[in-house]
């Protein structure tokens, strides 16, 4: 019997020698990832690009679901989800985040970048992706930014044609204490809304305009609610790719890899594509019959935020926004 149990082990051992490691069914991992526009759109290309990068780079042992429209929550609870690992990914602007990264809120000062190349060698480079390091803190692992894009003012009231045009207009805003601030400095009566009601609130009335990249108000059809558009630009919405911390965590060194690589990949063809939209929208939004501005002197509109800047200064310290506008 000794003898047995003897010739048993030494097989054994050899046959881990050999390398023979009993086959393991390449089980497969589901996750979920969000975004608040329609899947024909820069978000849209965001997040399914990230799945198809991570099912094809990892050889399908990881499946991303994704959801559009807000279907798992608008932006905010897409993020509070994510946090507390309800849901593993989404994709999501920058708007609701001072809520839970404060430190991110610097990037939301208006006319902050002078253009696209601007605002994506800030994010590339030393300062954005210090940024992304603050999010291990707060439970998220931030895998690349993305882009939403250049915001731009649309109401039913009255063209804007200059910064006193503003005065008095209802405007929805995201939850986003930088963004409250800067429009009170334009005269505007803010009214923060979890994006999913905005169509809503457009179509009764219940605002008279809001604000967003054109590839945000082409995807959401904001066309058939509201009657002018001025490409004013006051501010660059960044996007982010955001991985609940843990499940981040638990994964191999090369699969985590896996998904920053594809999370680069994917902000490459969220950004591409807000570049199409950036040169189609305007004709296609036009050609639907609403009055676009184009001819933008934003220097007007920067001089009247002149006192809200002096308090961001205060509040980020001239320093930082000076090192972000120096950014080649
Ligand atoms: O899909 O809430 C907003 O206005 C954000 O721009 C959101 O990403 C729109």
């Amino acid at each position: 019997m000794k003898a047995l149990r003897i010739s048993v082990m030494a097989m054994a051992i050899s046959g881990l020698a050999l390398g023979f490691v009993a086959p393991m069914a390449s089980a497969q991992t589901t996750m979920r990832i969000s975004v608040s526009t329609a899947q024909n759109s820069h978000q849209g290309v965001a997040i399914d690009t990230l799945a198809k990068e991570v099912e094809a780079r990892s050889n399908g042992r990881y499946k991303i679901k994704t959801f559009y429209a807000g279907a798992l929550g608008a932006e905010r609870e897409a993020i509070e989800a994510v946090q507390l690992g309800t849901q593993e990914l989404t994709w999501t602007s920058t708007g609701p985040i001072p809520n839970f990264v404060p430190e991110v809120k610097i990037l939301d000062v208006p006319f902050l970048f002078r253009d696209y190349a601007h605002a994506r060698a800030v994010l590339d480079g030393q300062i954005g992706q210090d940024m992304l390091k603050k999010f291990d803190a707060k439970g998220f692992k931030a895998l690349a930014w993305g882009e939403n894009g250049f915001r731009h003012m649309t109401n039913n009231k009255r063209a804007i044609n200059a910064p006193d045009d503003m005065k008095g207009l209802k405007m929805r805003t995201m939850e986003n204490p930088v963004h409250i601030q800067a429009y009170k400095g334009f005269g505007i009566i803010p009214t923060p809304m979890a994006f999913s009601e905005v169509f809503t609130a457009l179509q009764q009335g219940t605002v008279d305009g809001q604000e967003n990249p054109l590839s945000v108000i082409t995807a959401n059809k904001f066309e058939q609610v509201q009657k002018y558009l001025t490409l004013t630009g006051h501010v660059y919405s960044p996007g982010i790719f955001l991985m609940n911390k843990a499940v981040f965590d638990k994964l191999s060194p090369a699969d985590q890899q896996i998904f920053l690589e594809s999370a680069k990949v994917a902000a490459k063809a969220n950004r591409d594509r807000v570049d199409e939209d950036e040169k189609t929208a305007v004709t296609y939004l036009r050609g639907k019959g609403m009055n676009v501005i184009d001819n933008v002197d934003r220097s007007k509109y920067q001089s009247v935020l002149a006192p809200v800047f002096a308090d961001f200064e205060k509040q980020f310290g001239k320093a930082a926004i000076d090192q972000i506008k120096a950014v080649k």
